[in-house]
């Protein structure tokens, strides 16, 4: 059975990646590294807790080398708008961070999963199919540690044989817990204020259309690669992978088919504008399809009337 570290792991994917490796690998055999966040219950007492500053290399390498971890899923990163607002602390945790990840996953022999993002890509990058492999120049540092997290990553499995495998995420929605600092987080936060006021002002424009994916699908990639026969993947980082692509305005219509009264206003904030318009509409994901199987269940339609139903009964 595998031994899995997931750091990160009371962040947005974390807190609902680790339940899912524990319904599959069991909850002894997957570890929770926590760090800004505090863990909610359920986390820490369904199996084991630590606290993992991905910049401490050190504490890092000790929780991996107590639990014989040999697999890690590496998530702690600083989203695309609060790295626009602090670009070296950026730079710190998403880069400093994961090669210390990888140094370790290389002197431990461990597997890893590291997510990249849409934010990989940049303005002069196609925007619609966008290809597996294309012009990469973003022009945020998000997506700046993005790229260069994939060549790392490459790197590591070319030059030392690190068992580096990653999928390039969209926007992520979930109705568990809140993402942080992101340009695609007002496809979340719509939903809140849907549900608790019946309003919503977006910071976006109505027609920016972005790549998006409902959370059980996100798990479900990042799972699944990490199982896939190393024999078939010519990519490893970073596969496409999508599910829908909207823009505020349909998401909006289609919240108003649950919910009539509901109205979207807009102020436009032009920091996230400006990156939302840098990266694709929508990514070419059939490369993941090929190589593993990538097979999304979410589409607009079923992810809202899931999300509306989920959330609602969390806000009670
Ligand atoms: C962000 O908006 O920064 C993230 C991402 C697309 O990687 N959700």
């Amino acid at each position: 059975m595998k031994r899995i570290l997931v750091t990160g792991g009371t962040g947005q994917i974390g807190s609902e990646l680790v339940p899912a490796l524990r319904e599959v690998y069991g909850n002894e055999n997957v570890v929770c590294g926590g760090h800004k966040r505090n863990p909610s219950e359920d986390l820490i007492e369904a199996g084991p807790y630590e606290v993992v500053d991905a910049v401490d290399a050190k504490a890092y390498a000790e929780v991996v080398k107590k639990y014989k971890i040999d697999t890690i899923y590496h998530l702690p990163a600083i989203l695309s708008a609060k790295a626009e607002e602090n670009p070296m602390r950026a730079w710190e945790v998403n880069i400093s961070g994961l090669i210390n990840a990888l140094e370790i996953a290389r002197e431990f022999k461990c597997a890893i999963f590291v997510p990249s993002s849409i934010a990989a890509f940049g303005p002069n990058s196609p925007k619609w199919k966008t290809p597996q492999d294309t012009i990469q120049r973003p022009r945020t540092m998000y997506g700046v540690t993005k790229v260069t997290g994939e060549l790392l990553c490459d790197y590591y499995y070319f030059k030392y044989g690190v068992d580096t495998r990653g999928v390039r995420y969209p926007g992520l929605i979930s109705y568990k817990t809140l993402p942080g600092g992101g340009t695609t987080d007002y496809a979340v936060e719509i939903f809140y204020e849907a549900l608790k006021n019946k309003k919503y002002t977006c910071y976006l424009k109505e027609d920016t259309r972005m790549d998006m994916m409902y959370m059980p699908d996100a798990l479900k990639a990042a799972i699944q690669l990490m199982e896939a026969d190393p024999n078939r993947l010519i990519h490893r980082n970073a596969f496409n992978v999508t599910a829908m692509a909207f823009t505020p305005k349909e998401l909006a219509e289609e919240i108003r088919k649950h919910i009539p009264e509901f109205q979207i206003t807009y102020n436009v904030d032009p920091v996230r504008q400006n990156i939302a318009d840098s990266w694709p509409d929508m990514l070419d994901d059939s490369c993941a399809k090929q190589e593993w199987g990538w097979n999304p269940e979410y589409d607009l339609p079923s992810m809202v009337s899931d999300m509306l139903e989920k959330l609602s009964k969390k806000l009670g």
